[in-house]
């Protein structure tokens, strides 16, 4: 099996080479801001900004709520070095899952050990509602399963595996450390759930009977983005963790509405109480990500503390 590239990582490292000091050169920690969240890096001390437009490789986000770019600096009082990308790649803007991986194989290359990710996500499970932080323990690739694996394809390098394990995906370690950061910033126990994450490739929202068909698959959450970034860091061998912000809810209690029923009692000279349908908008899910970036934030400093 043949090499991607001689080296798909020479030139963006002389690149951030020319661009960085030297402690910023070799991150620990790489954080990847979903919709919404890019003021996750708003933080860092000593950052520095490399729009995506000056590497190679890197497409360019086209989603409102992603900024294009890679900040590196410090969290924890200066004492861990981070890489953050503010935007993200999704395969619904017409990038090649090769595109959506790569600045996470970048930034294994640079040095990073473990990864957190976050999104926004539509919830499929009624107790777990709009607001909530999920911590994910797993995930359903729909895609994956069906021809659009990220891993598809010749082997990254020599070195890689061709069958990547993901039963261990989602770092024991680092979901219980994001607990212990949740005691310590004394969140109250709902704010943060547990659960698995449905990926769908998206650009359009799930149907109602999508969203009851993942629910019943074993889905709490659903998103259109992250499962490449995980596969690729598996992959690469890092430590993953993703925290998924709910920003609306996918499966809501009697979602399903019988119009037979309705007309029928009607007829029969009864109202019947209709429940709405909730429909979701790109709005929503950044206002969501507005409100509870924060904390979002917060979660993520006192995680990285812990590493
Ligand atoms: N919401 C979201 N589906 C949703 O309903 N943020 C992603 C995917």
């Amino acid at each position: 099996e043949h090499q991607l590239h001689d080296d798909p990582f020479a030139s963006n490292i002389s690149i951030l080479s020319r661009l960085l000091p030297p402690a910023l050169l070799t991150p620990r920690v790489g954080i990847v801001c979903g919709s919404g969240l890019s003021t996750l890096a708003a933080g860092l001390h000593g950052i520095v900004e490399v729009p995506y437009s000056v590497l190679d490789g890197f497409g360019y986000s086209t989603v409102p709520g992603h900024k294009s770019i890679l900040a590196f600096g410090f969290m924890s009082e200066g004492r861990v070095p981070v890489v953050a990308m503010l935007g993200r790649f999704h395969p619904y803007e017409g990038h090649p899952l090769t595109t959506v991986t790569y600045p996470i194989r970048l930034m294994a290359r640079l040095g990073v050990k473990s990864l957190l990710i976050t999104n926004a996500a539509g919830s499929l499970n009624p107790s777990i509602p709009v607001g909530t932080i999920v911590v994910i323990q797993d995930h359903i690739a729909l895609p994956n399963l069906t021809g659009m694996n990220p891993l598809l394809g010749p082997l990254f390098t020599p070195n890689h595996t061709r069958f990547v394990p993901l039963s261990g995906a989602y770092s024991r370690r680092l979901r219980r450390e994001a607990f212990r950061a949740a005691h310590t910033l004394k969140l109250p126990r709902e704010a943060l759930a547990e659960g698995t994450y449905a990926w769908v490739s998206g650009p359009t929202y799930e149907t109602p009977a999508e969203g009851r068909f993942l629910r019943a698959a074993g889905g709490d959450v659903v998103g259109m983005s992250t499962v490449p970034e995980v596969v690729a860091a598996c992959d690469e061998g890092l430590e993953v963790a993703v925290l998924s912000l709910v920003t609306n809810m996918v499966v809501v209690p009697d979602g399903y509405q019988s119009v037979r029923d309705e007309v029928e009692a009607e007829i029969s000279g009864q109202t019947i109480e209709r429940p709405s349908t909730p429909k979701v908008s790109h709005e929503e899910v950044l206002e969501t990500g507005k409100k509870r970036g924060e904390l979002m934030k917060n979660l993520i400093e006192k995680l990285v503390s812990s590493l």
